[in-house]
């Protein structure tokens, strides 16, 4: 495993504020970052705004507002919905920050000079909202966007074009040596048989029909087309070309680093076949991943912000918490498929997962080490039996496969293995039953399985701490550990937390009543 990490959400266009959509993909890189930094990996993670655009213009001209002030605004809702959501991103970068504005204009003057971009005509399907020019067989008879569904127009224009054939074989090469380089690997096969296999066509990279873009300096009647400068961000927010670049030589040029671009399917063509190209026409290392992520329906329909079919983070914050929503879409459907979100699958999942398992566990071993051991944790004895040690090494197990899952991205798969081992101490409880131990007066039973049960409680919190950041803090005060005691180093140790004392607080998730919970949900669902 390489040794730092660099990762990126796609940066969302602020023509509406956010929904669960993009909350869903920035809570899953944060839950990465987050995750690599506790197990004490550097990791720079990166999020933002993709600001230029046909379709914003539009959208600021609707309210009377300049595009600048139009993603003013929205770019700002968007920041505080990550700060809201606890996301830990160490930069957001804007594509109409003038950092970002210069690199994109020397990246286009660079490929210009290599002979990668040539002056021509575009003549396709153009897809408003996608921003997408189509071919004729992409559009199909019925003229309908491939990725949308929505109608496509004929639109032609002068514009420069990058020649995809240069850097093809390259590409292709390397997707073959690289095993890893798209996933899930059927990500890998739509993009063969859709788009290269048929044979790839030349990328429309500028346009002359707006001008809410970055100007080419070579010709600035074009502004370069919204992909182009776009792609850029992964580079410019680190000071390419900048003298300042300390960023960029750690976390780009360092071969230690594990470069991960985290996409939506509706944009993992641009990322797997473009973005590659690019780099290769800057002499650039390509991203050693690109994960592709599925898409969220709401209710079995395709939630989109120009249907206004969405479902907005912020009220589920507020009813339930921050951790029950990142909860929820980390662990609801696997990362990597595609997703539905209802009501009842959102309660269901709180219910079954924190209120029950972790909650219930959390407050059952609290209250008995209260009531067996006056509130101090007690320490393993010799006398261990084998059901004891067997949650032992159910921990150790755990750890493994949770680490080695992480660091695969099977992040959903990952928090599962530790709601399974939550589940198994749920069980070791009825098993062990401390309650006969407590009626033969076996103390050093009961010491054996409060130690056991207070352990994997908070190895177990270590490793949902990426995901559960408001909750994992408080399990640790009520179980009264200092930072030190629930460092991740100790995360195998089954006996490191021996004489702290509890204090036992407010259950961590208290069981939601389905019907008015189901009922509120719908109530905020915009249709
Ligand atoms: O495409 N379910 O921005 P965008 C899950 N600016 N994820 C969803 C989703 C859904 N229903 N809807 C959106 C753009 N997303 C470009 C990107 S990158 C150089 C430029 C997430 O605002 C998902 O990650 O349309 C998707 O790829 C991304 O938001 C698209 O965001």
């Amino acid at each position: 495993m390489k040794k730092k990490f660099y990762i990126t959400t796609p940066i969302y266009y602020p023509s509406a504020n956010a929904h669960i959509g993009h909350a869903y993909c920035t809570t899953m890189c944060d839950i990465f970052a987050r995750n690599k930094r506790i197990r004490g990996y550097e990791t720079y993670f990166l999020t933002g705004t993709d600001e230029h655009g046909e379709k914003i213009q539009k959208n600021a001209e609707k309210v009377n507002k300049t595009p600048q002030e139009f993603v003013d605004e929205i770019a700002n809702n968007f920041q505080n919905l990550w700060r809201t959501l606890k996301i830990s991103n160490d930069d957001f970068i804007r594509t109409t920050e003038e950092r970002h504005i210069k690199v994109v204009q020397q990246v286009f003057s660079h490929l210009y000079q290599n002979g990668d971009i040539y002056l021509g005509n575009y003549e396709g399907w153009y897809c408003t909202p996608c921003e997408s020019f189509w071919t004729e067989t992409q559009v199909g008879e019925e003229h309908l966007c491939p990725d949308c569904h929505r109608p496509v127009h004929k639109d032609k224009e002068e514009a420069y074009f990058f020649n995809t054939k240069k850097y093809l074989p390259d590409l292709l090469r390397f997707m073959d040596e690289h095993p890893k380089f798209i996933t899930p690997i059927t990500r890998k096969n739509e993009m063969m048989n859709t788009f290269i296999k048929p044979g790839l066509e030349d990328l429309c990279i500028s346009r002359t029909s707006f001008d809410w873009g970055v100007p080419i300096l070579e010709n600035p009647k074009h502004v370069t087309y919204v992909w182009m400068d776009a792609l850029t961000n992964y580079i410019s927010a680190l000071g390419y070309l900048n003298e300042n670049d300390s960023l960029f030589k750690k976390f780009w040029l360092d071969e230690e680093t594990e470069i991960i671009h985290v996409v939506g399917a509706d944009i993992s063509r641009f990322h797997i076949i473009y973005w590659p190209m690019f780099l290769k026409g800057l002499n650039l290392r390509f991203p050693d991943r690109i994960f592709v992520h599925g898409l969220l329906d709401l209710n079995g329909e395709k939630m989109s912000k120009s249907r206004g079919n969405v479902v907005s983070p912020l009220p589920l914050i507020e009813r339930y918490g921050v951790d029950a929503l990142r909860w929820f879409l980390a662990r609801e459907f696997s990362f990597g498929s595609d997703g539905r979100f209802t009501p009842e699958l959102f309660v269901e999942r709180i219910n079954l997962d924190l209120a029950n398992n972790l909650g219930n566990l959390v407050n059952r071993t609290l209250t008995m080490i209260n009531k067996y051991f006056d509130g101090i944790i007690p320490s393993h004895n010799q006398n261990m039996r084998d059901l004891d040690k067997n949650l032992g090494d159910l921990l150790v197990k755990t750890v493994d496969e949770y680490e080695s899952l992480m660091d695969d991205l099977k992040i959903t798969e990952s928090l599962a293995k530790v709601m399974e081992l939550l589940g198994a101490a749920n069980k070791y409880i009825e098993e062990s039953e401390p309650w006969t131990l407590a009626k033969a007066s076996d103390i050093s039973g009961l010491e054996n399985v409060m130690a056991s049960l207070a352990n994997v409680i908070i190895n177990a919190t270590m490793m949902l701490e990426c995901c559960l950041v408001e909750t994992a803090p408080k399990i640790y005060q009520q179980f009264g550990l200092s930072k030190k005691q629930h460092s991740y180093e100790f995360v195998k140790e089954f006996n490191h937390l021996a004489g702290t004392k509890i204090s036992k607080g407010n259950p961590l998730f208290p069981r939601l009543k389905k019907d008015e919970e189901i009922a509120y949900i719908n109530s905020i669902s915009q249709h």
